[in-house]
């Protein structure tokens, strides 16, 4: 039997079990192997090297991919934001590629991946849907477009999560370390709602035979198992309800991030501003002794980036040369602060290198 028939058995053989504590056990087992063969045929479908057509080279400070159905205006999207001159049309498919642009904001150079539209069982290969979401997989950040004359968000945020991506949510909090003996320990900091025999023997199919398993929230059956996952994405993301120009009531959107038209141009300086942020980019001033901060191409980091990440990405070798460094703004106490490499840098911190010379 394939791997796909195998799936397919054991989503039906899920569906018939009924939800409850007794059943607990058996369905934990049955979504484990699930999950275990979905990575499998992951794995198959890299090895054909299917990705081919749809290969792009992530180029900027960071990657952003465009997520829908067909028609609901990726490609227009694409085009305003960037310097990209791609087809749209009134039909659906239009887009057969990814095709890349890239979009200039505060200084930071952000490509972004129109993909071809999804269609419903996109995650278990429809369409080239697995070679689609793989791309999706590598961004750093998911826009997902949502047209308001057939929303479909439950499908298509199904669609991105059977590929293994967790958009706005961070890794469940759960630590495993393996031992040399004592079988399965799990110890909580919460009250658990999954019980210890049933994390027992998820550990137990998934190899481990000794270990001890420390879980800090209280999480499903589902989430335990993305612990035990490693091809689970974590990625944040924005939702967007685009064709704006069309929604007489837009009382009705508030509870998506953004309602913008790509065609009238609407909404897109706070989608720009909400990609930045959302990504956790930081602009950084370099400075020269005596001389002005480059305003102009700031060094992009990310939140929680030190002067040693600037040092690692500044051309030279910065890193053997530093003496220290002085701040100037959001993340210095005073004006010309000196800082060590482990200063943590804040959006709009003026930046001045003190170099030994050789
Ligand atoms: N009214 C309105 N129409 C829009 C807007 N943005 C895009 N459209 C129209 O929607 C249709 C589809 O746009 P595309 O950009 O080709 O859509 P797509 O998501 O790239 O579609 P595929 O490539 O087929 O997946 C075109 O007829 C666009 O003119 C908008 O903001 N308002
Ligand atoms: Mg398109």
């Amino acid at each position: 039997m394939g791997v796909e028939d195998r799936i397919e058995e054991l989503e039906e053989k899920l569906q018939k079990t009924p939800v409850n504590k007794a059943t607990e056990k058996e369905r934990g087992r049955i979504k484990s192997q699930i999950a275990k063969l979905k990575e499998k045929k992951q794995k198959l479908a890299k090895g054909t090297g299917d990705t081919s057509g749809y290969a792009v080279e992530k180029r900027g400070d960071a990657t952003v991919a465009l997520v829908g159905f067909p028609s609901v205006g990726k490609s227009t999207l694409l085009n305003k934001l960037t310097n990209a001159e791609v087809d749209t049309g009134a039909y659906e498919f239009t887009t057969l590629e990814v095709n890349p642009g890239m979009l200039k904001h505060k200084g930071a150079n952000i490509q972004i991946l129109d993909v071809p539209g999804l269609i419903g069982g996109a995650a278990d290969g429809r369409g080239g849907g697995t070679q689609v979401l793989s791309v999706v997989r590598n961004a750093d950040l998911i826009l997902i477009v949502l047209d308001p004359e057939e929303m479909r968000e439950e499908e298509i945020m199904n669609e991105v999560y059977k590929a293994g991506l967790r958009m706005n949510k961070q890794p469940p909090e759960v630590r495993v370390e393996k031992k040399d003996r004592g079988g399965i320990n799990v110890s909580a900091t919460v009250d658990l709602d999954v019980e210890e025999e049933t994390i027992q023997d998820l550990m137990y199919n998934n190899g481990y035979s000794n270990a001890e398993v420390i879980i800090r929230e209280d999480l499903d059956l589902d989430r335990f198992i993305d612990a035990l996952m490693n091809n689970r994405k974590y990625l944040p993301g924005i939702k967007v309800v685009n064709k704006a120009d069309m929604i007489e009531d837009k009382s009705e959107y508030e509870e998506y991030d953004l309602l913008i038209s790509a065609e009238k141009e609407e909404g897109l300086d706070d989608l720009k501003d909400m990609i930045f942020d959302r990504m956790g980019l930081i602009r950084v001033y370099m400075k020269e002794k005596g001389e002005e901060p480059d305003k102009e191409e700031p060094l992009i980091l990310r939140e929680g980036d030190e002067v040693a990440d600037a040092l690692e990405i500044l051309p030279g070798d910065m890193k053997d040369r530093f003496k220290h460094a002085r701040v100037t703004g959001p993340s210095s106490k005073f004006p010309e602060q000196k800082v060590g490499e482990e200063h943590e840098l804040q959006d709009e911190d003026i930046l001045q290198l003190n170099l030994r010379h050789i």
